[in-house]
């Protein structure tokens, strides 16, 4: 991957250093890499202890058998008890654990540690009076209200791992995966609020379980249902309402220790082909990562923070930044019901000026988005309680990032581009807030007690300033153990390729001073003429224009090249629609960021993006339409009407 393009991304000469309080007073500072490469178990060993065990471990890591891990050795703990029951045993019952904000304006609510443990020892025993036992799986398909986290901890407690479905996916989604995964139980909602209407919920999931029906009859036993919006459901007899059953049980439960390496729940992520992989999480391992990583990107202080991470539970980073990793550390955080646009552009700014958020953690889309509406909006509110953002889910454009930094954080605050998976369950590479010179752009280097690299072809480690594929070199307490059911397509997906690494997917560049630049999916790289082109190269070039708020690159076939570079560009309200000469304005802009081989044939003007509720644009959609195909699979798009419009744009601009 020698070629100009790899070459150019990362010649980015700004640098942000840390704020000097916050470099005093950090959580982890220049000696945690030290002590983490002189003995990376014993660095662990040590992150371990920030949880409560019942029974201490007595081996870190058994690799023997690679790469089935197992960390902690005969170590035994409660995930829930380490998230809730501890901190009120310790005397901060009172503190909030969640300011919860309803999306209908007002309806908010403040749960406690206590009132939290209250509901979560409730939501445990009416499990188990459904028959829910260690190791059965539950299914949560939810919104964002605090019966979801309850849900969840409850399932915890009880060692039930979970499966969250986002509340979004169709009907088909959430049955393939109770199906997979077999799960007894649903817990979902009648609906929840979005845009202002209630959303129903309760008809897909009546929908999926006929589906599970007709493939295991009687494989799902109960589907308990919270009462969010009032809106009519169909009642079946497996059903059973939230109210009924929950809120009458006793609200103290007492919980049994499990093994660390207990599962603790199956997330679903898409892979390279059609079927879904359950990544399976364990306990001890996971809960450690997602508590350090927590305390130590986000700089966490418990006593004086507040934390909002925007992202839903349906995805990897509600679980390990929303709930596990937060709870564990006793956090105040925030937990939004809806759409950032509803009642007006300007909700999350005023949450954050209402609640005085500290420390904010969202995604480069969401980023892209308020860019898109116009400074105006976060400018008529009080965001100075900010001191930490953060970015992830996607490459970020050093202009996102620079808005950000910026806009939002009032030029003074440390942005955390944080890069990690699903099947990384944490953190991996991040700049740390108190130590690192960031630059926008890059993720930067691995965390402290991570082996992250990039290789080439062969496997070998490539020199600064040059590109090829991100791996994991050691293991790490919260890496995926399996794929539900398949440890062969675990160990074909992510080990097979070079010995002893794991294979993350993505293609990234060390720069000259060996900082790591993620450039997205390896399949999301180009090759056009011979050249590796990266898709988010050329979108953070196209984003640079000032006219354009957010883009979309894609690789599609072309007879001369192999590759054509397509691009998708929404442009800022600003801009008007553009101007006249607005496609030539943007290939030359292109042509001078990067240079003529990376100019888009095309470019086509579009009001939106398909995008997946976790905020990915889904560049296959785009490259059907550019390939004058049939538009694909749309089911897993937040707003599927999407495709409609672009396609719509496409016929009548050829
Ligand atoms: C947490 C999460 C994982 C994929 C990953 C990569 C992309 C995530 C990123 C990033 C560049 C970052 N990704 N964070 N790319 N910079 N900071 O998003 O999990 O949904 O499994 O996605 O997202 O491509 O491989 P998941």
């Amino acid at each position: 991957m020698n070629d100009t393009t790899l070459a150019n991304l990362g010649h980015e000469a700004r640098r942000f250093a840390p704020p000097a309080d916050l470099a005093a007073n950090a959580n982890l500072t220049a000696a945690a890499y030290e002590e983490a490469a002189a003995d990376r178990l014993a660095f662990w060993h040590r992150q371990a202890e920030r949880l409560t065990w019942q029974t201490p471990w007595h081996q870190v890591l058994d690799w023997s058998n690679p790469p089935f891990a197992k960390w902690f050795v005969g170590g035994r703990l409660n995930a829930a008890y380490n998230c809730v029951d501890r901190h009120v045993e310790a005397g901060a019952g009172e503190k909030v654990a969640f300011h919860w904000v309803g999306e209908p304006e007002g309806d908010t609510r403040d749960i406690t540690y206590v009132q939290l443990l209250e509901e979560v020892c409730q939501a445990a025993n009416a499990l188990t009076e459904l028959g829910v036992r260690a190791g059965d799986r539950v299914a949560i398909y939810m919104p964002m209200i605090p019966e979801t986290v309850v849900a969840m901890l409850a399932c915890a407690r009880l060692g039930a791992p979970h499966t969250v479905v986002f509340g979004g996916f169709s009907a088909d989604a959430l049955a393939s995966r109770v199906l997979d995964c077999g799960a007894r139980v649903i817990i979902t909602a009648d609906g929840g609020y979005r845009r202002g209407a209630p959303s129903a919920l309760k008809p897909a999931v009546d929908e999926a379980v006929a589906k599970t029906e007709a493939e295991q009859p009687g494989l799902v036993e109960h589907v308990l249902v919270v009462r969010r919006t009032g809106q009519d459901v169909s009642r079946s007899d497996k059903d059973v309402w939230w109210h009924d059953l929950v809120a009458g049980q006793p609200t103290t439960h007492t919980c049994e220790a499990f093994d660390a390496e207990h599962p603790l729940y199956v997330m679903y992520t898409s892979g390279t082909t059609g079927k879904p992989k359950g990544i399976l999480h364990t306990t001890g391992g996971y809960l450690t990562a997602a508590a350090y990583t927590h305390w130590g990107v986000f700089d966490l202080k418990p006593e004086t923070d507040v934390y909002w991470c925007t992202a839903d539970v349906g995805w990897v980073t509600g679980h390990s930044y929303l709930v596990y990793g937060p709870l564990a550390n006793q956090t105040t955080s925030v937990l939004y019901e809806g759409t950032p646009d509803f009642p007006h552009r300007g909700r999350w700014w005023e949450i954050v000026q209402d609640y005085k958020v500290t420390i904010l953690y969202t995604a480069p889309t969401a980023i892209r988005t308020f860019m898109k509406w116009g400074d105006e909006i976060p400018a008529k509110f009080d965001l100075s309680s900010l001191r930490l953002l953060g970015s992830v889910g996607e490459p970020i454009n050093p202009e996102a990032y620079v808005w950000y930094r910026e806009t939002i954080g009032g030029g003074e605050t440390p942005v955390v581009d944080t890069w990690w998976q699903t099947e990384t369950g944490a953190i991996m590479i991040s700049p740390l807030p108190g130590v690192t010179n960031a630059k926008p752009g890059s993720a930067m280097i691995p965390i402290p007690g991570v082996a992250a690299d990039v290789v080439n072809d062969e496997g070998t480690s490539v020199p600064d300033g040059s590109g090829g594929y991100l791996v994991l070199k050691e293991p790490w307490p919260s890496m995926l153990r399996t794929l539900w059911g398949d440890d062969e397509r675990f160990v074909e997906t992510y080990w097979s390729r070079w010995k002893g690494m794991y294979f993350a997917g993505d293609g990234a560049k060390k720069d000259e001073d060996g900082d790591l630049w993620v450039l997205g999916r390896v399949d999301d790289v180009m090759n056009v003429s011979g050249h590796r082109l990266s898709t988010t190269e050329i979108e953070s070039a196209l984003v640079s224009h000032h006219k354009v708020a957010e883009a979309a690159v894609v690789g599609v076939s072309d007879d001369t090249t192999g590759q054509a570079v397509c691009a998708y560009v929404i442009l800022r309200s600003a801009a008007g629609d553009g101007g006249p000469d607005i496609v030539k304005e943007l290939r030359d802009h292109v042509a001078k960021e990067i240079g003529a081989i990376a100019k888009p044939r095309q470019i086509m003007i579009v009001p939106e993006l398909p995008k997946t509720r976790s905020g990915k644009i889904m560049r296959r959609l785009l490259r059907d339409v550019a390939e004058n195909r049939a538009v694909g699979d749309v089911s897993t798009l937040a707003d599927s009407t999407v495709m409609n419009l672009i396609s719509a744009g496409q016929s009548s601009a050829t």
